[in-house]
């Protein structure tokens, strides 16, 4: 894992020992059969979670250091996003407290609540403030969409979104045709919305690492599926 700066590596060794990445046949939310599958709700022991806040934590301030990224809230969507987000902010306090002690978390509901304080938001308001979506694997985009949706509904600028996982994806072509070259989801996110997102590992980094790690059957038919699906951009 020469090429990954070490708190990746770090992560993705600590995905791959929890069972957190597996490796196998999976259906995706796309109906894609994938060799490999990260599961970023499996990160529920105290390590495990903390090698992942860790990872988001600094991608996230190498981001900010280098301009590329001002926000106020980090916003995990519901569900799994929850975690994630808290941990994250939990972690950037810890890291850096002057520049981080006073950042806020935020998290939706999957259903509005009617009574006590009611609403969809739950954490810092989010009227005015800039938004980091910070959430678990990248796809096809459409959970990204619904958060982004979400957040300008109540008032909030979209400042960009980090998610854990890149799989480098093309788009499903027109009329679920996958066999056309088509761009990635995170691509088109950038150019329709003029966002940063930031991944922690993409594919690329998935089966750079795998080697010595994973099969050689696994990493094969990984790098098939890389081949099969891999997007324009
Ligand atoms: P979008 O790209 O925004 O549609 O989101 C992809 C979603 O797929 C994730 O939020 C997960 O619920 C799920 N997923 C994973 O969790 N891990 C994977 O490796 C692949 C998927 C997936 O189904 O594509």
């Amino acid at each position: 894992m020469a090429s990954l700066a070490p708190y990746k590596a770090d992560f993705l060794r600590a995905a791959i020992d929890g069972g957190v990445l597996k490796f196998g046949s999976f259906e995706l939310k796309s109906k894609r059969i994938s060799p490999y599958f990260f599961n970023a709700g499996d990160f529920y022991r105290a390590d495990l979670l903390e090698s992942i806040a860790t990872a988001y934590a600094k991608t996230i301030m190498e981001a900010h250091r280098a301009g590329a990224l001002d926000f106020d809230i980090v916003f995990g969507p519901a569900y799994k996003g929850i975690p994630l987000a808290t941990a994250a902010t939990i972690k950037l306090g810890q890291l850096d407290r002057g520049a981080y002690g006073s950042t806020c978390y935020s998290f939706d509901r999957k259903e509005a609540k009617d009574h006590g304080e009611g609403g969809n938001i739950v954490g810092a308001p989010l009227k005015g403030k800039r938004v980091l979506i910070v959430d678990d694997v990248i796809t096809a985009g459409t959970a990204k969409r619904e958060a982004i949706a979400k957040i300008e509904k109540e008032g909030g600028i979209v400042a960009g979104i980090v998610v854990a996982l890149d799989r480098m994806e093309k788009l499903p072509g027109p009329d679920g045709d996958d066999s056309k070259p088509m761009p990635s989801a995170i691509g088109e996110l950038r150019k329709e919305f003029g966002l940063p997102i930031f991944a922690i590992l993409t594919l690329d980094d998935i089966i750079e690492g795998m080697k010595g790690l994973a099969s050689d059957e696994d990493i094969k038919k990984t790098e098939e599926y890389r081949t099969k699906y891999k997007a324009t951009d």
